[in-house]
């Protein structure tokens, strides 16, 4: 499973003030954290209320980049932005992302070719987000067929079903785990398939670990190969290494979770 990290993000109202404040330990503490717990990729968002993205995200690449290693994921509706961050990260980034409009997919893999970079889409377009997996399935396709037209290969490009909150749409959740088996069938290599776990159980307060690490196991079983979620959720990612461990991805032994976490 690749994970991504999801803390560093102006949705939460202490990264919003750290990046305000230009406090540089506390977006390094939150990096430092997420890799430490097992995170491959960071994901990295300015947040709906910063009122320069493009500086905002450019500090926080830097700030980022200054502690830790991993490829990091730039996450904004705004091209301007994303390329921001592409021009100045070491690794191989991730687009985070494109919807399925054809203006936006051309931007979107333009940069992504210039760049070498990933890329993740979006089932979604000017729209909204689909109640069916029929209509996710529909997009996804035309999501892979401009990743070709653009020579991306499809291994390097990440689909994502969107994850609603189950206390608006509930059932969307079963939606979205049959969307990620069919998803992997669509071309040869495979796209790999992600959501944003945490959109999930947001508003829900006191049930949302249990919520986002009981779908987990479920997704994980349909084809879901990468995720973005909190990674210091000790519990979450307990559960995430023993569903790889029962889908026989690890070797077990009796101390399986030290073991995973010391590799
Ligand atoms: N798909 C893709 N990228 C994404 C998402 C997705 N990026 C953003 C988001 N969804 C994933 N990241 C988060 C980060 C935080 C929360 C949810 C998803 C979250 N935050 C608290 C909340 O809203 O309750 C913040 C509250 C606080 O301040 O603590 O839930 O789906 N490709």
């Amino acid at each position: 499973m690749i994970i991504i990290g999801e803390l560093i993000n102006g949705m939460y109202k202490d990264v919003t003030r750290a990046i305000n404040n230009r406090e540089a330990d506390i977006i390094q503490h939150l990096a430092l954290e997420q890799v430490k717990e097992g995170a491959s990729i960071l994901d990295v968002n300015t947040g709906p209320y910063s009122k320069d993205p493009t500086r905002d995200m450019k500090w926080l690449v830097e700030t980022i980049q200054a502690v830790v290693e991993v490829p990091l994921s730039l996450d904004s509706t705004k091209a301007d932005v994303i390329e921001e961050g592409l021009k100045i990260t070491r690794k191989r980034a991730i687009i985070n992302s494109t919807s399925a409009d054809t203006d936006r997919m051309d931007i979107i893999f333009g940069l992504a070719k210039r760049y070498n970079a990933q890329v993740i889409g979006l089932t979604m377009d000017k729209t909204g987000v689909p109640n069916s997996k029929g209509d996710r399935l529909e997009l996804a396709q035309a999501i892979v067929a401009k990743a070709i037209e653009y020579g991306i290969n499809t291994e390097d490009l990440y689909l994502d079903p969107i994850l609603l909150p189950l206390n608006v749409a509930q059932a969307q959740a079963a939606e979205v785990l049959e969307s990620l088996r069919e998803i992997r069938l669509l071309c040869n290599p495979a796209p790999q398939t992600v959501f944003g776990l945490s959109n999930l159980s947001q508003g829900a307060y006191k049930s949302r670990s249990i919520i986002n690490r009981t779908f987990l196991t479920m997704a994980i079983a349909n084809g879901l190969t990468s995720v973005i979620l909190d990674p210091l959720d000790r519990k979450l990612m307990d559960a995430l290494i023993t569903a790889e461990l029962l889908l026989n991805k690890n070797i077990y032994c009796e101390s399986f979770l030290d073991a995973y976490r010391k590799r």
